[in-house]
């Protein structure tokens, strides 16, 4: 394997000689190393290999990509900053032959991209400043793309994001699965059957014109946001992967459901997961101080459903996964899957609770 991850990253690398490949990040979907090049032009940069299992059509995705770089740098003027602030787009690597992947033997799919220097990627928000930094990273992304009509880019991953696909999908899989039921399983199937109503609030929107579409990253949550190590600023949002057109209401809700859960989505201590409402308040100010410009009074209307829905469709992802056999998220064990839904099944609880605060926070910050 190491030797291959040599030969594949010698495909991709601009000059010099490869001295060292590492295992990178802690993403659920690809599988993501870091390439040191002995060259002065660009030392370091990514390789991946695309989870085809995931994106079906991984032409796609690079052609988004390409897609989204152009009209972005097009904005920036090339200049890889906003306003004086540091911000940088992962752009595609070549291989030697102009080509945007590399298709291995194996059917595996691999891809180059510039690594982002001096920055890091963190699984929970660590105070109120990244809190902001986050939200304007979001908010910055949906300002650049704005412009860019989203009949442009294709579906990458169809079904993404739309919660009532995923709730008929769980129905069918619990009718094939007749097996033993732990507490913990029953607890979910109660949670689920409790708020199947809740899986329809974004598509009705959309459906009656009240919501409309446009260019969304998909994956906003709080580890694909880089931040600069010397400032702590937002230099950059990444894993494009599920770019695409939908709902700025599915970013909104990913990007504060994760960021809100100080505790982690890999939490050991479920019992004590909770949304912190304080550090939404911050992300808001983040995410509306470039998204203020945009947003149409419906869109705000959504922001408190966003949050309570994201959360339970990543859980009700989760869980199915684990009825399903862990076949589409990365799992370190059977229960992982569980474990996950429960995490997530707690803040939408810790959500609910606190409806009417969040909702005025969403309004204060309007
Ligand atoms: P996945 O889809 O599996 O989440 P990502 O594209 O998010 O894959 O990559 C996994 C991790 O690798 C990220 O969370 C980040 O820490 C790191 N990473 C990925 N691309 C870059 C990049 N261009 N520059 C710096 N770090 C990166
Ligand atoms: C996956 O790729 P990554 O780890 O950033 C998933 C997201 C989930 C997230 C939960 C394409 O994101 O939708 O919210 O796991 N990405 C895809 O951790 O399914
Ligand atoms: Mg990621």
């Amino acid at each position: 394997m190491r030797k291959n991850l040599f030969d594949i990253a010698d495909r991709f690398k601009p000059r010099g000689e490869v001295l060292d490949i590492q295992a990178f990040g802690s993403g659920n979907i690809n599988d993501t190393f870091l390439v040191t090049v002995d060259s002065d032009a660009q030392r370091r940069f990514i390789l991946q290999r695309l989870n085809t299992k995931v994106f079906r059509q991984p032409e796609l995705v690079m052609q988004n990509m390409r897609v989204l770089t152009a009209h972005v740098l097009g904005r920036l003027k090339g200049a890889p900053s906003v306003a004086g602030r540091r911000w940088e787009m992962p752009c595609i690597l070549l291989t030697r032959d102009a080509k945007t992947h590399w298709i291995a033997p194996d059917g595996s799919f691999w891809r180059a991209l510039t690594f982002i220097e001096a920055v890091q990627s963190f699984d929970k928000i660590k105070d109120m400043e990244h809190a902001r930094e986050a939200g304007y990273a979001l908010g910055l992304f949906h300002y650049l793309t704005s412009d860019l009509p989203c009949e442009k880019l294709a579906d990458t991953l169809p079904g993404f994001h739309i919660a009532p696909r995923y709730l008929q999908h769980y129905d069918e899989v619990l009718e094939k699965n007749s097996g033993r039921k732990s507490p913990e399983v029953e607890y979910c199937l109660k949670f689920i059957n409790e708020r199947r109503t809740l899986a329809h609030v974004l598509e009705d929107a959309k459906a009656r014109g009240r919501l409309p579409l446009r260019t969304i990253h998909g994956d906003p949550k709080i580890n694909n946001v880089l931040i600069d190590i010397s400032t702590g600023q937002a230099v950059s949002i990444i894993d494009l992967d599920t770019v695409k057109p939908g709902l700025v209401h599915y970013d909104i809700g990913d990007l504060l459901r994760s960021g809100c859960n100080l505790k982690g989505e890999e939490t050991g201590q479920r019992e004590s997961v909770y949304f912190d409402i304080n550090i939404c308040r911050a992300v808001l100010q983040g995410y509306l101080s470039q998204a203020r410009g945009f947003l149409t009074p419906s869109d705000y209307e959504y922001v408190y459903d966003s949050i309570q829905l994201l959360a339970f469709e990543l859980g009700l992802r989760f869980f199915t996964d684990y009825l399903e056999g862990n076949i589409y998220f990365k799992a370190a064990g059977p229960e992982h899957n569980l474990a996950r839904a429960l995490v997530q099944f707690r803040l939408v609880e810790s959500i609910e609770s606190q409806e009417t605060a969040i909702r005025k926070t969403i309004q204060d910050a309007k």
